[in-house]
């Protein structure tokens, strides 16, 4: 038998990342982990969410003698209203995004530079709003599709339209708990409103709106970020790629997307690809453009390009440390503003492009759906810069590590049915989705226990990807398949678990599974806003299935988390009646009350919570409980 290529391990990816420490300190320049030293011990009240500057008459903190803020909120008021801002700003953050794309959407014509590449997607979303398809120019549809998504922003009446994707019994929890989202923006401003000085103290009241402005998110902006975004640039289909830092080529001029948001990652790519300036490249003496991603960025332009990933959140210093990247330009989220600094320490151009992510030390050149029009111009311009930056390089100064592992991505929910059904042949030749019968029968019949949605970031709080990996192995050997996001999922393709032969290291029942329909045994889906894929893909089960989303031996995990928009995620997870599985604790803990209505409190309301555990072994053991107990439950 062929020898297996070998995983890499968490001790191989940080002694890479110590190497390139090494870089940084000859260099005199800080990393994560120094400014993670200098600020310890973190403030106790800041890490407790009982510290309130709310107002100016602050700021508050709750101590064994003041138990209660200036204007008389205890405790529970004041890591509530803490609480509910993050679930604002991650959902802020995820539907702003989504709005650009809706944006460039409306801006898409025959001739470019934006096109439609899913017309079909576009007309089913066009029919779902009620929107005339008949005889109608394709673009014509787009834009009034945009239009309207526009308006799920702002409208002033009811509720929003991607809610009725959900199973019947869901929207009857959403709209008698009252959390059924209305306009987007509204529940942002709502939520800012409640927790201004002199609103909402009722620590109750402030998770159940947490929970509605979550929604607004995953059932409103995230939903459409993902829509608009696979109408715009492809609904992803399966590719084999590579990940980790040693994806960045000695001979190439390496150019790293950042951020999250694809407009401006597209375009970056097609230039790339062009004749002329692969042709300028050569001229050069380099032997390509090697354009690699980081964090979301990376999830979207591999799904649809097969771009490969240097990393995910906590590598993005250590990409630039290799002194072998000719530019990194970023979009917006998650970027790290030290590497304003980092950059001077190399040649790297390191470029900002959105007015929402301005950083000092980077050069602005901007790119908007507003100038959609010069986009392609544009990114070809910055391609140009970066391989004139190439003869710039001290190769004296160069370490690129050499891990990388290969990886099959692109896995949204179409795909995974049409990967599912067709191998059973249990395809229901009049239900044009097709049928999710093939999986739930593997769950019913134990080939598979459950699932488990892998998401959210690093966090130095805990070992950088330690228990990512640690709790996804557990898992696949436990039989349950797992789908991923974000910056888990790039843990998972660092260490080679989405590569096909990582069923070798699966229980049984999900290495069948694999072999049969020929998937690795963690399915990347995306990016974070791509979680929405995730919610209705459940939906999807459960209506098959005939049971309810609480049902379903089907569970979130975040174990590295750090984003407020984990907060909204983890928000309309538990909304959709999902339990999710956190290893970072949310910053409430100085409230006994917010702490047991975040973990039991929602369950009476939509039928799940969050169960907290720092320790990524004993985390797992309480999802495979978790899953036990629901099939359990289920009598199978
Ligand atoms: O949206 S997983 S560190 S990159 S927030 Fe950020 Fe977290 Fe990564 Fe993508 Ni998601
Ligand atoms: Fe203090 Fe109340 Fe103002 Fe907060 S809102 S800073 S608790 S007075």
């Amino acid at each position: 038998m062929k020898e297996m290529k070998p995983f890499t391990t968490i001790e191989e990816m940080e002694a890479d990342t110590a190497r390139l420490k090494e870089i940084a300190c000859e260099l005199c320049i800080d990393t994560y982990e120094d400014r993670k030293k200098q600020q310890e011990p973190h403030c106790k009240f800041g890490e407790d969410g009982i510290c309130c500057r709310i107002c100016s008459m602050g700021p508050c903190r709750v101590t064994p003698k003041g138990q209660y803020g200036i204007c008389g909120a205890d405790a529970h008021a004041i890591a509530g209203r803490h609480y509910l801002r993050m679930a604002a700003a991650g959902s802020a953050a995820h539907s702003d995004h989504a709005r650009e794309i809706a944006h460039v959407l409306h801006k898409t014509n025959a001739n470019g530079p934006y096109t439609i590449k899913d017309p079909d997607k576009l007309i089913a979303n066009a029919k779902e709003w009620g929107i005339e398809t008949e005889d109608r120019d394709i673009y014509d549809i787009a834009h009034e599709v945009a239009e309207v998504g526009l308006m799920e922003f702002g409208k002033p009446f009811g509720t929003l339209r991607y809610l009725e994707r959900g199973t019947e019994e869901r929207q009857k929890v959403w709209d008698a708990e009252g959390i059924a989202p209305r306009a987007i923006d509204r529940e942002i401003s709502t939520s800012l409103h409640m927790t201004n000085m002199g609103n909402t103290a009722d620590a109750e009241v402030l998770v159940r709106q947490s929970l509605r402005v979550g929604m607004a998110d995953g059932w409103g902006g995230s939903m459409m970020g993902t829509d608009f975004t696979d109408i715009l640039f492809g609904t992803p289909t399966v590719r084999s790629t590579e990940g980790n830092l040693g994806v960045l080529e000695e001979n190439q001029v390496n150019i790293i997307v950042h951020g999250h948001d694809p407009s401006f990652s597209e375009m970056i790519v097609l230039a790339a690809e062009s004749k002329e300036l692969l042709d300028y490249a050569k001229s050069k003496g380099a032997q390509g453009i090697n354009i690699a991603g980081l964090c979301c960025t990376a999830n979207e332009a591999t799904m649809r390009h097969g771009v490969r990933m240097a990393g995910n959140f906590l590598q993005q210093e250590n990409a630039l440390l290799t002194g072998a990247v000719e530019m990194m330009a970023v979009d917006v989220q998650c970027i790290f503003p030290a590497l304003g600094r980092l950059q001077e320490c190399f040649h790297t151009k390191f470029i900002t492009t959105s007015p929402i992510c301005r950083i000092p030390g980077s050069e602005y050149i901007e790119f908007t759906a507003d100038d959609a029009e010069h986009a392609y111009e544009k990114a070809k311009a910055l391609v140009k810069s970066a391989i004139d930056n190439y003869e710039n390089r001290d190769r004296s100064k160069v370490f690129i590590p050499e891990h990388r592992q290969d990886a099959t991505v692109g896995y949204p929910t179409v795909q995974i049915i049409k990967e599912l059904d067709g191998v059973t042949n249990s395809h229901i030749i009049d239900d044009p989705r097709g049928s999710y019968k093939p999986a739930i029968e593997a769950i019913k019949s134990g080939v598979l226990r459950g699932a488990v949605a892998m998401v959210g970031c690093n966090n130095p709080k805990v070992r950088a990807d330690y228990s990512h990996i640690e709790i996804m192995k557990e898992l696949m050997a436990n039989d349950i398949l797992i789908v991923g996001s974000g910056c888990a999922s790039q843990a998972a393709t660092k260490a080679g678990l989405l590569r096909m032969d990582a069923k070798e290291i699966c229980g049984d029942g999900l290495k069948r599974v694999c072999t049969l329909v020929g998937i690795p045994p963690v399915l990347h889906m995306g990016a974070c806003v791509d979680i929405s894929r995730m919610m209705l893909l459940v939906t999807s089960i459960a209506k098959d299935w005939g049971v309810e989303t609480t049902q379903l031996p089907i569970v979130g995990c975040a174990p590295e988390w750090m984003s407020e928009k984990a907060v909204a995620i983890a928000n309309y997870v538990v909304a959709t009646g999902i339990d999710v599985y956190l290893g970072i604790e949310p910053q409430v803990k100085g409230s006994t009350q917010m702490m047991e209505l975040i973990t039991e409190g929602t369950r009476p309301i939509c039928g799940a919570g969050y169960v907290i555990n720092k320790d990524p072994h004993e985390l797992v053991q309480s999802i495979i409980a978790g899953i036990e107990k629901k099939r359990e439950a289920l009598g199978i």
